[in-house]
Order: structure tokens, then C-alpha cells, then sequence
């Protein structure tokens, strides 16, 4: 039986060398033809990949506030001016539904760095100045992701990621510079922290006099010059406007609303000047810039705010949690929008990985989901379950509904009608909560933590009237 050879199209590697060894005019002019139909291909399929995508490698600023509360900034509602995060909020995209992954500084930053929630990472509460613990060197940092991708890397102003071992250090972490504080808080003039000096370069303690603010925003904006042929990515952790509250002329303690606007509209101020550099190197356009906070305000510090919200740092109620963040890009990210989306901190990895080309080695994947979607099209995010906290104080989101513990109660609120969580519907919706209850262990499992979604004791504040958000 006679066999035919089937006719396949010769590679374009063997037309090649039949072109080069001896081939034809006619077989050149073949494989012309059919190099350029395979050219025109590979770029329509680049086109269609990339017609409703971004620009690759933005240089990226990520601005975070310290302590800020929901309401203390103007374009917020605030009483404090703050007319530069304020002109981002103009120029961006604001949110009214996101959330730090915690409610205490070193939770949130853990989960920002890592794109994971922090439980994963074993730093769920906060680092005090003598803990030996602090950010694994297996931990795979947003830093690390970028470099490979041809990214330079700082961060200027609070890591509290880890105290002075090397390891825990941001240059051990995938940043190139690093300059400021590694505990909580300092002294804004001294740079001390309980007796001890706590600003460093890198891995050196060494002092520098100024305000840390100011300091903070200068070195972005020398950091921004130096790099500005990019592409850089340059985290602006402001110590502003955690506690102590000092007047800013006298360095002296001080609890006045008037001091604490103060100190905030430094922070703006060093915002401004960050936004200028940008704008002055021409690369306002070419670099994606996002600010939030890292928790809610704080409890009794005059003149900051979280209204409508209930609660303050260190609780799950939203005004520990829910911040103020906009998303800046002119030319990118339309101007003069607002989103109700929920997201949160552990998402800004994935969206600057996105924006960035980078990749994740294998084996690794992150909580957190990109947003570039919905910054560049507003396009909402697939719906998903969040969750916070450990032990008898924890949080989950599905939708407008959160199942909240605190004070040994479990409470259920619908957030779109009650925004202040003060009609508690725990009672009449129990099916509700038994499921929630079961998605909050499941994922309490999933990420290492240990929650307890149980009564311990009989409540004997579940009839307690809820404190008026008004006045906290
Ligand atoms: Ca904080």
C-alpha cells in the first residue's frame, strides 16, 4: 500500500536557511511573505492583549499614613486642610470602601508588603521596640517582585516590620534604600525611641536633624530626582500622624485639634512636594501613585476623626479598619471618581505586579487580587469574602454584610444601610451568622490563624445601646 508524506508548512527556521543556502527569488519572496503574515500576527495577538491595557513599568509611589483617621483628611470631610491629597482625590480615584488588612500599624504593613493576609506571615499584632520577632526572610515582599523587573527600590520613613537584626531590615526585604524607623513611633524632632535612637540608612543607625516628616518627604523627592529615567517603585511611609503629638515649633507634647491638623497638613505638605518632583521630571504620567492609611484613628487624640464610622485603631469596627485612599495616575486613571469597592491593603502586590510585568516565583501566590481593572476601567471586582483579626476580635465582609466580634459579642450588620454598625441584626438573621462563622474558621484555618467564633460568656453588653459614632 502506498503511503503518502502528509505536505506541512516548512518551519520558518528551515525556509530560512533554504533562503540563505541557496534558495530561489520565488522562495524568498515566500518566505517574506509568510515572516511578515506571522509578524502581523504576533502583533495583532500583542494588540488584543494589550489595546485595554497600561503602559508597562509606571514608576509606582505607594503613600502611607500612620494612624490617619477616615475623617481626617478635607476631601474626606475633615476640618483639616488638606488641599494636596485632596488635588489626588481630584485627579483620581477615591475610595469609600477600603480597608487595611489591620487595625494596628504592623498588621497592615505586613500584609501590604507580602500581597497576603499577615496571619500567613505569623505578624498579626503589633511589634513592640523589644521584640526579637519581625518579617521572615521567606517572606516574598513586593520589593523582591519588582527588582527582577528592572525596578529601583526605597522606602523612606516607618518599616515596623522588625527591630535591628539585619534580616528584618527593608534592604534585606528587596529595598534598595531605606531610611527612617524601624519600631512604631518617635520622637518627630529627636528620632528616639524610649531612650534609644531609631533612624537609620540602611543598616546603620545614623542620625539626620529635622522634623521626620519633612525629613521623610525629602528624601522621596531626592529619591525621585536621582531615578527619575525609572522605572522606580518608592514606598513614602510617613510617621505622621501617629502619637506623640508635638507641637511643631516647640517639639513639646501637646493635645490640641489645632497640633494635630498641624501635623497632618505636614504630612500634605510633603505629598505636595512629592506630587511636584513628579510633575517638574515629566513623570506625572508615568507613575501610579496610591495613599491610604494604615489603620483607623486613634482613641482620644483631639481633633482626628473616623466619623461616620464606629470604633478607633485597635478595634474591628470600621472606624479601625476602613481608611481614606485614592488612586492617582493623570492619563490612566480617569480623574474625579469615586468607588464604593471593597478593597484593601494586601491588594496593592498584585496591582503594582500587574502594572509592573512582574512575576511571582513558583510555588508562591498572593491573597490579595489586582485592581488595575478598576482603576483603568471601573470595572468592579468579582465578589470575594474578607476577613481580619485573631482570637476574640475578628471581622468578615461578604457584600454589604459584616459579622463582626468585639467586646465577647458577635454582631451582624448590613453596611450599606448602617454604615455607623448600630442596629445590630445578629438575632434575627442566625442562619446568617452560622454561615459567616463557619467561612471566618475556614479561613482561620486556611491563612494559620487561631479565632474563636464561639460565646465564651454570656454577653452583658448584646442590649447594651450602641455609642453614637457622632460622638467618639
Ligand atoms: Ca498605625
Amino acid at each position: 500500500m502506498k503511503t503518502t508524506t502528509p505536505k506541512t508548512e516548512p518551519s520558518p527556521a528551515t525556509q530560512l536557511r533554504k533562503v540563505i543556502f541557496g534558495g530561489s527569488l520565488k522562495k524568498f519572496s515566500q518566505f517574506a511573505k509568510f515572516a511578515l503574515g506571522a509578524l502581523a500576527m504576533a502583533l495583532a495577538i500583542s494588540a488584543e492583549v494589550h489595546a485595554s491595557d497600561v503602559p508597562l513599568k509606571p514608576n509606582i509611589v505607594i503613600l502611607v499614613a500612620d494612624d490617619l483617621g477616615y475623617c481626617d483628611v478635607s476631601c474626606y470631610g475633615s476640618w483639616i486642610q488638606t488641599p494636596n491629597i485632596d488635588q489626588l482625590a481630584r485627579e483620581g480615584m477615591r475610595f469609600t470602601d477600603f480597608h487595611a488588612n489591620g487595625n494596628v500599624c504592623t498588621p497592615t504593613r505586613c500584609a501590604l508588603v507580602t500581597g497576603c493576609y499577615q496571619q500567613r506571615a505569623g505578624l498579626n499584632g503589633v511589634l513592640n521596640p523589644t521584640s526579637r520577632s519581625g518579617l521572615s526572610q521567606e517572606e516574598f515582599t513586593y520589593a523582591d517582585a519588582l527588582k527582577p523587573a528592572g525596578y529601583h527600590t526605597a522606602l523612606y520613613g516607618k518599616w515596623h516590620l522588625g527591630n535591628d537584626r539585619p534580616e528584618y531590615n527593608p534592604v534585606n526585604h528587596g529595598f534598595d534604600e531605606f531610611r527612617g524607623l524601624l519600631t512604631g513611633n518617635i520622637d518627630y524632632f529627636t528620632h528616639f525611641k524610649d531612650g534609644k535612637l531609631d533612624w537609620w540608612n540602611g543598616l546603620k543607625a545614623q542620625n539626620e536633624k529635622g522634623y521626620s516628616t519633612t525629613l521623610i518627604a525629602d528624601h522621596a523627592v531626592d529619591f525621585i530626582q536621582r531615578m527619575k529615567a525609572g522605572p522606580f517603585c518608592l514606598e513614602v511611609a510617613f510617621n505622621a500622624v501617629h502619637t506623640p503629638i508635638q507641637d511643631l515649633q516647640t517639639g513639646l507634647p501637646s493635645k490640641t485639634a489645632d497640633t494635630y491638623g498641624k501635623m497632618t497638613q505636614a504630612m500634605d505638605q510633603g505629598i505636595g512636594r512629592i506630587l511636584a518632583a513628579l510633575k517638574e521630571n515629566g513623570l506625572a504620567e508615568n507613575t501610579f501613585v496610591f495613599f491610604f492609611s494604615d489603620n483607623g484613628g486613634h482613641a482620644g487624640i483631639a481633633g482626628s476623626s473616623n466619623k461616620p464610622l464606629r470604633g478607633f485603631k485597635g478595634s474591628f469596627w470600621e472606624g479601625g479598619h476602613r481608611e481614606p485612599a485614592i488612586a492617582w495616575w493623570p492619563g490612566h486613571i480617569p480623574a474625579g471618581q469615586t468607588t464604593g469597592q471593597t478593597a484593601m491593603g494586601m491588594d496593592l502586590m498584585p496591582t503594582i505586579m500587574e502594572l509592573a510585568g512582574a512575576t511571582l516565583p513558583p510555588g508562591r501566590k498572593l491573597d490579595g487580587v489586582s485592581l488595575v481593572a478598576l482603576l483603568l476601567h471601573d470595572q468592579p471586582l468579582a465578589s470575594r469574602k474578607l476577613f481580619w483579626g485573631k482570637g476574640q476580635s475578628w471581622a468578615m465582609r461578604d457584600g454589604p454584610w459584616k459579622l463582626l466580634r468585639e467586646d465577647d459579642t458577635t454582631y451582624l450588620f448590613n453596611l450599606m444601610q448602617d454604615l455607623s454598625e448600630q442596629h445590630d441584626l445578629a438575632a434575627q438573621m442566625p442562619e446568617r451568622v452560622e454561615n459567616m462563622k463557619a467561612d471566618v474558621e475556614a479561613w482561620a484555618k486556611d491563612v494559620g490563624a487561631k479565632v474563636n467564633t464561639r460565646e465564651t460568656a454570656p454577653s452583658k453588653k448584646r442590649n447594651r445601646p450602641a455609642p453614637d459614632a457622632s460622638d467618639e
